[in-house]
């Protein structure tokens, strides 16, 4: 049976830029949901129950027909959501993510113009969805978004920073101010975490 994991933080850390009314409604309520929808997917297929979120989106393209639609929304949300939680935090800089901050510079050009990259994909997703910075299969970074709960699991990218820009992630602060909350993420992203995940994919 999947699980919800704890929140690594109280649910007012976030605070002001996050607030915790939504964080405790989206974590108690909107990611449990995704772990009870996965588990019921699953309780027919026992061979599948013992796989981590991430090894069923690893191989979705062989997973049977009829679960695909579940596992695709509900394995993806499960997966989005407990990355999401472990990238967060406050108190950290840019200066603690070195080698992230070398590679996202290359790549971009700048900090800023990788930033203003992010931010238009999480605007630009129309409707629910999700905003990610990636590590191809060939090791290179890319910015995209996704529908829904698609997972960049799917297509083999690794995800090193991703934003939830579904409306439950923001409503009761911003109400239709995405922009707004977009910016919040570089108040609350634990640099730290996103150096860590980076520097375990490049060793
Ligand atoms: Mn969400």
């Amino acid at each position: 049976m999947h699980t919800l994991p704890p929140l690594p933080f109280e649910y007012s850390a976030l605070e002001p830029h996050i607030d915790a009314k939504t964080m405790e409604i989206h974590h108690t309520k909107h990611h449990q949901t995704y772990v009870d929808k996965l588990n019921a997917a699953l309780e027919k297929h026992a061979d599948l129950q013992a796989l981590s979120v991430v090894e069923l989106l690893g191989k979705f393209s062989s997973l049977p027909e009829e679960i695909k639609t579940a596992v695709r929304n509900h394995a993806g949300g499960h997966a989005n959501h407990s990355f999401f939680w472990s990238i967060l935090g406050v108190g950290t800089t840019e200066a603690q993510a070195p080698t992230l901050v070398a590679a996202i510079t290359k790549t971009f050009g700048s900090m800023d113009v990788f930033k203003q990259k992010f931010a238009d994909a999480a605007a630009g997703q129309f409707g629910s969805g999700w905003a990610w910075l990636v590590q191809k299969a060939d090791g290179t970074l890319a910015i995209y978004s996704t529908p829904n709960q698609d997972s960049p699991l799917l297509q083999a990218d690794q995800p090193i920073i991703g934003l939830d820009v579904w409306e439950h992630a923001y409503y009761l602060k911003y109400q239709n101010k995405r922009p707004d909350y977009i910016q919040a993420i570089w108040q609350v992203l634990d640099w730290s975490q996103v150096e860590a995940r980076y520097a375990a994919m490049v060793q």
